[in-house]
């Protein structure tokens, strides 16, 4: 059995973590290996680069210094986290990559987006994900879930046009890729939504 490369993207508060969680679950019941890791992050040096990123305290990056921290992470992630499990067969379901970059510090900060394609192609090589799933939902009632679960980070404090961008963006990439996309309407009850990933996870399968 191969390795995959699944990717879960989304505002604030979309559910990813929860998807995360329920994909996981679902392809170790069919006996495949999973690896659950997240961007920023999925090891130590990662990790600490997400907490210096999202804590309120102490001096917040430059646009440019945050870009190029999101990529120092996901260079330190692939190498350490991702190549090795795909190698070894494994599934990698990662909550958010590259295109949380190309919503956040692109669409959403206005970085150019031929600045991230470059630093992509020289981080990941021709490393993408097999597959996209966008949990799409409006940032009011993402944030209003994000409130509701606790203490909001950096990202968290910015206003809703930021978040109306964040989406734009992703809904864009989404219409560019089609092939690598899956829009899930991550407004639905926690059932429907579940129903949708598992036609997705069938799909994935079915290709196996
Ligand atoms: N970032 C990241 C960048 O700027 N650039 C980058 O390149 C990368 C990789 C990371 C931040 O970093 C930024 C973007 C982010 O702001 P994060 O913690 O990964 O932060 O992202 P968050 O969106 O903050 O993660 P959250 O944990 O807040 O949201 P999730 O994972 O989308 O949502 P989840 O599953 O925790 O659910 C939130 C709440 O809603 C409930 C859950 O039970 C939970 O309480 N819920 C539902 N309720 C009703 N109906 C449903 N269908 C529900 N699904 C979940």
């Amino acid at each position: 059995m191969s390795g995959r490369f699944i990717t879960i993207e989304g505002g604030e508060g979309a559910g990813k973590s929860t998807a995360q969680a329920y994909i996981a679950k679902k392809l170790e019941q069919s006996g495949h290996s999973v690896v659950c890791t997240r961007e920023p992050g999925g090891t130590p040096l990662a990790e600490a680069i997400r907490h210096t990123l999202l804590n309120l305290e102490g001096e917040a990056p430059i646009e440019m210094a945050e870009l190029l921290l999101v990529f120092a992470a996901r260079a330190q992630h692939l190498a350490k986290v991702i190549e090795p499990a795909l190698e070894k067969g494994q599934w990698v379901i990662c909550d958010r990559f590259t295109d949380a970059t190309f919503a956040y510090q692109g669409a959403a900060r206005g970085l150019p987006l031929e600045a991230i394609s470059k630093l992509e192609r020289l981080v990941q090589g021709e490393r993408r994900p097999h597959a996209v799933v966008l949990m799409d939902l409006s940032p009011e009632i993402g944030m209003a879930r994000a409130r509701a679960r606790g203490a909001l980070d950096r990202f968290e404090q910015e206003d809703i046009a930021f978040y109306d961008r964040v989406r734009a963006g992703y809904l864009s990439r989404a219409k560019a890729l089609p092939a690598q996309y899956s829009i899930v309407d991550a407004s639905q009850r926690l059932d429907a939504v579940r129903q949708d990933l598992s036609q997705l996870i069938d799909d994935w399968l079915s290709h196996d």
